[in-house]
């Protein structure tokens, strides 16, 4: 049985997100992001740093949301999340299956750390200037691709999806998606509107 360690309003929706996508059994252990449940030393067990999310399978233990996405399409997709290596989407795929965490959460975790975490005394107004900034320009390449595609590497969805995709939506709710930036606009409408989707961002 899956078991998903879980805080709302995090990426571990990313994860909610593609099990209810795939319809597959799971319980969720929902931790409240506060340092008391997410630092404790049960926790800590599962994640060293204390982080979410964190997927059980058995007794596999794994953290890193992309990781995670990765292990449950390779072991319990037949839908082809992700493409096949000699597919032509499969070298679009992997570009920007690590475009999220590696160009678009540096600046959006610098935008979260002087927004929410910090005492206000210690957030600083250049550095969330220059975050939002650095996020908006970081997602501008993906309105190009929107341009062409339903969905962020062709017309179904895929692993890129539930990483970049959930991406776009918490750059929106942190208001750095310009007006001008349409096709993510309209991209975000429609993963809105995914059942599979409203449960994760719901939860
Ligand atoms: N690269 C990791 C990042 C994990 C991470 O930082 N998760 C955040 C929630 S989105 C967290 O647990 N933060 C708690 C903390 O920083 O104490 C992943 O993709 O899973």
């Amino acid at each position: 049985m899956l078991k998903l360690h879980f805080c709302s309003n995090s990426r571990a929706q990313r994860v909610l997100w593609l099990l209810e996508e795939l319809k597959l059994s799971y319980t969720l252990n929902k931790i409240k992001f506060h340092p008391s449940e997410l630092k404790s030393d049960e926790h800590r067990k599962r994640h060293p740093l204390g982080r979410v999310p964190v997927l059980e399978d058995g007794d596999i233990t794994l953290f890193e949301s992309g990781a995670i996405i990765d292990y449950i399409i390779e072991k319990y997709d037949n839908t082809e999340l992700k493409p096949k290596v000699a597919s032509n989407l499969f070298p679009s795929y992997l570009q920007w299956y690590h475009y999220c965490e590696g160009m678009v959460m540096p600046p959006m975790n610098t935008i979260v750390v002087h927004t929410l975490i910090l005492p206000p005394e210690r957030r600083d107004t250049e550095v969330l200037r220059q975050a939002k900034n650095l996020l908006t320009k970081s997602i501008t390449p993906v309105n190009e691709i929107l341009s062409k595609n339903k969905f962020l590497i062709g017309e179904k969805i895929s692993g890129v999806d539930f990483m970049l995709g959930h991406s776009l939506y918490m750059s929106d709710k942190l208001k750095c998606v310009n007006e001008d930036l349409v096709n993510i606009h309209r991209y975000i409408k429609l993963i809105n509107s995914l059942e599979s989707f409203k449960i994760a961002i719901n939860a």
